[in-house]
């Protein structure tokens, strides 16, 4: 970045920082919440800080020596020779300490079924089913695929081989066969666990079929398929391979005593999709990643395990349900909330209704499912008591502060705060959030590194930007949960994230530090545009439209650009009762001109029915940018809808 560009970056930013509302903690919540100031204090004692964490959250079978090993960097070694059981630590401990009749689970799914589970049920489960892993022939640090539905077996499924030391990696049920098939292969996954089946906007849908299509060329390393009866629909069986749940898991005993693995015993595999090439399987392992959730989980979201009810929303199928469904809540003794369907069904107000119903005290949501239900207007939230809610978390893409705003007022009663968490599959947990009752928190900004994370904010010589300026944002030191590679490719995992700064971890994100310090995220480096030189987020042009009343949703590239490099192309969604006529486009041209300056404003406005995003609700910007700059759309395979692309298409020759 030369001067000259930093320094219009920092204007741009300035500029989307008009944004100044602040909200401190109420005198109420800071006077008795969970996370104290003195955490950050305490933070930059680094590993030990982290050694006090691991050891005052977890059960150790055996304590460890060394906090860190950092001495084959970038390979990083967390709580050396100490021995701990992760499952140990969700379940068995919580039912000897008395706790056993707490829910650990309550489960709602599409169709209204319910069940609930207390840590005493729980605990019973998961060693059944990892007795009958163990009786299918599954070793410790064998692979384990998991292809299951948002149901209380894929918990089940992955705490039962975290006991037994199984290697599970979870495959969103949204994944085609092939998909599945690449990352079977990848891990050589001996045994798949799967159901028939789940529900879908009111419809049976089916996941034994992808399985089935998965395995059927030969040459995998699958030795028996796992079937949870779900909805019921018939399936195809193979003799041999194919194993009813109900007859493996339901008759297996429910005596299995755990032990103590390693530390940096393997727990997972999960793979990203990658922008490109093949996906990169994110290995993560066991007592820093169990220290690093839990201690985020309580002191992020102001966790009371005896009276709240924590419902984070993400499917367990990316890493938001693999640290905060599956393992942070659970060894935090909680009471969570799992609901296996979509928001809409079988009315748009159904969050809101299971939020009454379960007095649900701490939400955890994404921001496109946030713009979602502004989309649908105010009444529907209206409807509901929502006055359980206490704490609002956001993650997974930056959160415009009219998002912000109206999540604050609409869903947190106006006062509940707002923790926004900056993380990835490779860290693992939260590594930039507020705490509530200790941060005041700011509409749109993640604010401050977690105490004991040493993130930072670079220019392209990996110096620190002063404040007000903007960058890469980096981790400057090993942290508990960070990956520990790339399943098979340690090449890679260098290449990928080491290789851009010296002795720093590249997330890939752009950020930016206010005059107060705190972080911005900008979105990932890639999404940051250049226009006559001028450096400009597309989260700052995206949150200027849709601060406008008539925008409901709002996804800007660049695209290439004789005269000026590259230009604005915004594509947006207009709210129902906005008309879409030449006068909108001029408005909303101009709305951002005044947002952010002329240089901001849309080179292109064009209005679409619906945007393009992945399963995990990311808009795929690469796919506009190829309709910007009018190429032959490229490959949409991993959309949540593939015929979005082809509505856009209809919509723009109108
Ligand atoms: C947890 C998760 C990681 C990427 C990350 C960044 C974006 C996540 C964010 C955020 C701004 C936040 N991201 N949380 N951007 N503010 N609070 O989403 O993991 O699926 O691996 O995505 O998501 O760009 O680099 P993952």
């Amino acid at each position: 970045m030369t001067e000259n560009t930093q320094t219009t970056q920092g204007d741009a930013f300035e500029n989307l920082l008009l944004e100044e509302r602040s909200f401190p903690p109420t005198e109420e919540f800071a006077a008795h919440a969970v996370a104290q100031p003195s955490l950050y204090e305490e933070g930059k004692a680094g590993p030990e800080f982290w050694a006090a964490q691991a050891r005052d959250l977890l059960t150790w079978d055996e304590d460890f020596t060394q906090a860190l090993d950092f001495s084959d960097a970038p390979f990083a070694k967390w709580f050396v020779g100490g021995r701990v059981n992760a499952a140990y630590n969700a379940l068995d401990r919580h039912v000897e300490a008395g706790r056993g009749d707490r829910v650990a689970i309550h489960f709602e799914g599409e169709p209204g079924d319910t069940r609930s589970y207390t840590y005493a049920e729980l605990t019973e489960e998961v060693k059944k089913a990892s007795n009958a892993f163990l009786s299918l022939g599954v070793e410790k640090g064998d692979r384990v695929a998991v292809y299951l539905p948002m149901i209380p077996e894929a918990v089940i499924t992955m705490l039962a081989c975290a006991r037994i030391g199984a290697v599970h990696s979870v495959v969103f049920g949204g994944f085609s066969a092939e998909a599945l098939r690449n990352r079977i292969d990848d891990a050589e996954a001996k045994l798949v666990v799967t159901a028939d089946g789940t529900y879908r906007r009111g419809k049976p849908s089916a996941l034994k079929p992808a399985v089935d299509g998965a395995l059927e060329r030969e040459g995998h390393t699958v030795t028996n398929v796992v079937v949870v009866k779900r909805n019921g629909e018939p399936v195809e069986w193979t003799e041999g391979r194919d194993v009813w749940w109900s007859d493996a898991v339901g008759t297996a005993s429910a005596e299995h005593t755990a032990v103590g693995h390693d530390s940096e015993h393997p727990l997972f595999i999960l793979y990203t999709s990658g922008t490109t090439g093949k996906p990169k399987g994110i290995l993560h392992t066991t007592g820093g990643y169990l220290t690093q959730t839990a201690f985020t989980h309580k002191n992020t979201f102001d966790l009371r395990p005896e009276s709240d009810v924590f419902w984070c929303t993400a499917d367990v199928g990316w890493v938001t349900g693999h640290s905060y469904v599956a393992y942070a809540p659970l060894v935090n003794g909680a009471t969570q909330l799992m609901y296996e369907g979509t928001p809409d069904t079988p009315h748009q107000g159904r969050w809101w209704e299971l939020v009454e119903k379960y007095k649900v005290s701490i939400l955890y949501t994404a921001p496109t499912a946030i713009r979602t239900f502004m989309k649908w207007g105010r009444d529907i939230p209206k409807k509901y008591d929502l006055s359980s809610i206490r704490v609002l978390g956001s993650v997974g893409e930056p959160i415009n502060p009219e998002a912000w705003m109206w999540y604050r007022e609409m869903i947190g009663g106006g006062s509940a705060p707002i923790v926004d968490t900056w993380w990835q599959t490779e860290t693992g947990a939260h590594m930039i959030a507020p705490m509530p009752g200790v941060t005041h928190t700011k509409p749109g900004s993640a604010q401050v590194a977690v105490p004991g994370i040493s993130v930072d904010v670079v220019d392209e010589m990996g110096e620190s930007v002063t404040n007000g300026s903007g960058g890469y944002l980096v981790v400057r030191e090993p942290w508990p949960s960070m990956l520990r590679g790339i399943w098979g490719d340690p090449q890679r995992f260098k290449d990928t994230y080491w290789s851009r700064f010296d002795n720093m971890y590249f997330a890939g994100d752009g950020a930016k530090r206010d005059k107060d310090g705190d972080i911005w995220l900008l979105g990932r480096v890639d999404d940051v545009m250049n226009i006559s030189g001028h450096r400009l987020s597309t989260t700052e042009i995206e949150s200027a439209l849709v601060s406008h009343p008539s925008v409901a949703e709002a996804a800007v590239v660049g695209a290439s650009d004789e005269t000026t490099g590259e230009a604005v192309v915004a594509f947006v969604i207009l709210r129902g009762s906005a008309v879409d006529d030449d006068d909108i486009v001029t408005t909303l041209r101009n709305h951002v001109g005044k947002e952010i300056g002329p240089i901001a404003k849309p080179r292109n406005i064009l209005v679409v029915p619906e945007l393009p995003k992945t399963r995990s609700g990311k808009i795929m910007r690469r796919l506009l940018k190829d309709v910007a700059e009018g190429r032959e759309v490229g490959d949409s395979s991993t959309l949540s809808d593939p015929t979005i692309m082809a509505q856009i298409a209809q919509s723009l020759r109108k």
